[in-house]
């Protein structure tokens, strides 16, 4: 059947399965408005600015799994979509992006509105495309989602011209995809498994490094079975938060710059590391040459070149996490090694738990303040802990990593890789949208949800009913935070002294607000704000001079924390 372009578009994105788009118009894609116009299966949320579109298609892939989409017009609307585009590429999570282009015979000539997005994007996109012939878009569409879906996930952008969307070709969408060299491996070597529960079972003080790969790769449940099969300690990333239960005895919490001390040490003293789709990031190494000293490495990643990258590793292993977990679980279920390996790790997990009870998470009260990591307790305890919570960044985003105990994969949102503030709020109206009737909240700071806070008005518009919690100190913590411990606290540019009044603009949104003063008041508040209906951003005024503890003083090695 013969169909224009942007016809063409809609309906791949329909046979695709796409129940959603978040996106923002304009004269480039007017074509594709037209035919989304009335279209019932292919939904369009209209947002309030285009990051906000790509953050909110990103925190719908995080929170369900599925590639999220999104629609924007060329110029400035493509533009605005680079920091989520860089988000999602840092943290590998899927999504596709389509931009409209000035007419082909106009590209290079500084049309109205051009951008050259496909030279712009190219390093923060796992692969980008321009159309050059309405013939070939919806095998584009199709390879887009399988390129962001597929291997390492991330961002795929297709750019495409307003001919291409105007002219007309056949309707072909391709059942299968080929494409010459991209060819992701899944399936772990065999022997490279074998060599590596050899070298494991040799050990006696193991640690699991998860990072957010298991959760990519659906991996949770045959990570938790080997790390009980054989009593292996797990500490995750900022990214596997989630990926391992919280409340699972063998959990070491989170490790790097803000992560614990029994987990900093843990690594520091191990004698083997099984790293699981975790990418030795610097927030998480620390000073690189004195990185796990005693330990030899086995890695595990989807991404061939993500290993040996920044650590040099013992034994690599290139496949998806779940096929090789299964076979590392093969190798050892059942077995009697497995028991007497268990037994062999004894004084190991012993000394971790003497680490975690001299050392666990804390904070000072101070009388008449509303701590910042009390409220995240509350939340949890409001909440049940069922809730999915996205962040903001800075403090607020390791105050919900350490005092939240997230039990469950795909249930902590947060931009770990490029630390984009202003993420949150709208992530989390896009997990709101994937998984609806499940409680979503944005821990959020006033730096960070100034950022993006237009998009309160997406919320209300399509009844969207996320919670937004202010950890309200006053100013940009984090950095203050840096310059307090290392600028001899010369607080430079990091009050916020006009804070806009949350209620009131919560309120001027169409959305309702609360506010906590006082420490008696905060579960009340909370209670009372999760329970009511629609968007509800809930202001709480912190203790403005309230630290994030532990902290590795950035270059310095795990063992060199400052404690609270
Ligand atoms: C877009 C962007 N700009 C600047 C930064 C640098 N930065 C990191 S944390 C932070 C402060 C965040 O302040 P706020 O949102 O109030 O959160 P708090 O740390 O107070 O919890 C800043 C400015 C960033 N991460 N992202």
């Amino acid at each position: 059947m013969q169909m224009n372009g942007a016809e063409i578009l809609v309906k791949a994105l329909a046979d695709l399965g796409v129940d959603v788009v978040f996106g923002y118009p304009g004269g480039a894609v007017l074509n594709i408005y037209d035919a989304l116009f009335g279209n019932t299966k292919v939904r369009h949320m209209l947002c309030r600015h285009e990051q906000g579109a790509v953050h909110m298609a990103d925190g719908y892939a995080r929170a369900s799994g599925r590639t999220g989409v999104c629609l924007v017009t060329s110029g400035p609307g493509a533009t605005n979509t680079v920091t989520g585009l860089a988000t999602a590429y840092m943290d590998s999570i899927p999504i596709v992006v389509f931009t409209g282009q000035v007419p082909t015979l106009l590209i290079g000539n500084d049309a109205f509105q051009e951008a050259d997005i496909v030279g712009i994007s190219r390093p923060c996109t796992k692969h980008n495309y321009l159309v050059k012939d309405t013939k070939d878009l919806a095998r584009i569409v199709r390879e887009a989602f399988y390129i962001a879906s597929t291997g390492r996930p991330g961002p795929v952008l297709g750019d495409i011209p307003k001919d291409v969307l105007i002219s007309t070709a056949e309707y072909n969408l391709p059942k299968e995809v080929r494409l010459r060299g991209y060819h992701p491996n899944y399936e772990g070597h065999p022997r490279q498994v074998e060599s590596a529960m050899r070298l494991l079972l040799s050990k006696e003080r193991p640690v699991i490094y998860a990072g957010g790969g298991i959760i990519l790769s659906n991996a949770s449940e045959e990570l938790a079975e080997l790390a009980r099969l054989l009593s292996v300690p797990v500490t995750t990333t900022l990214m596997g938060m989630g990926a391992f239960p919280g409340n699972d005895p063998l959990f070491l919490g989170m490790l790097g710059m803000h992560g614990t001390y029994t987990a900093n040490m843990a690594i520091s003293h191990a004698d083997l590391i099984l790293a699981l789709g975790a990418r030795f990031d610097d927030r998480v190494t620390g000073k690189i040459d004195e990185f796990a000293p005693h330990a030899k490495i086995i890695h595990v990643d989807i991404d061939p070149t993500s290993i040996q990258k920044n650590v040099p590793v013992d034994i690599p292993i290139v496949g998806d996490l779940k096929d090789v977990l299964r076979k590392m679980i093969r190798l050892v279920k059942g077995k009697k090694d497995a028991a007497a390996y268990r037994g062999k790790c004894s004084a190991w997990r012993q000394q971790l738990s003497t680490w975690s009870k001299t050392h666990p998470l804390t904070y000072k009260e101070s009388k008449g303040k509303i701590k910042p990591q009390f409220v995240v307790e509350r939340i949890r305890e409001v909440t049940g802990g069922k809730a999915i919570i996205a962040t903001e960044v800075g403090q607020n985003q390791m105050w919900a990593a350490q005092f939240y105990t997230y039990d469950k994969p795909r249930t902590f949102l947060s931009s770990g890789g490029l630390g984009t503030m202003g993420y949150g709020l709208p992530a989390a109206i896009g997990a709101q949208v994937a998984m609806p009737g499940t409680l979503v909240v944005d821990i959020a700071g006033d730096g960070s949800i100034q950022m993006n806070i237009q998009e309160l008005a997406t919320a209300v518009q399509y009844r969207v009913p996320v919670k937004v919690v202010i950890l309200n100190n006053g100013s940009l913590g984090m950095v203050r935070q840096w310059q307090e411990l290392f600028f001899q606290g010369k607080y430079s540019q990091t009050c916020l002294p006009h804070i806009p009044d949350f209620v009131k603009l919560a309120e001027a949104y169409g959305a309702k607000g609360f506010r906590a003063t006082k420490v008696d008041e905060v579960a009340a508040v909370l209670k009372k704000g999760f329970a009511a209906e629609g968007p509800v951003l809930i202001d709480i005024v912190v203790d403005p001079a309230e630290m994030v503890y532990p902290m590795v003083p950035a270059g310095a090695p795990l063992t060199k924390m400052l404690l609270v």
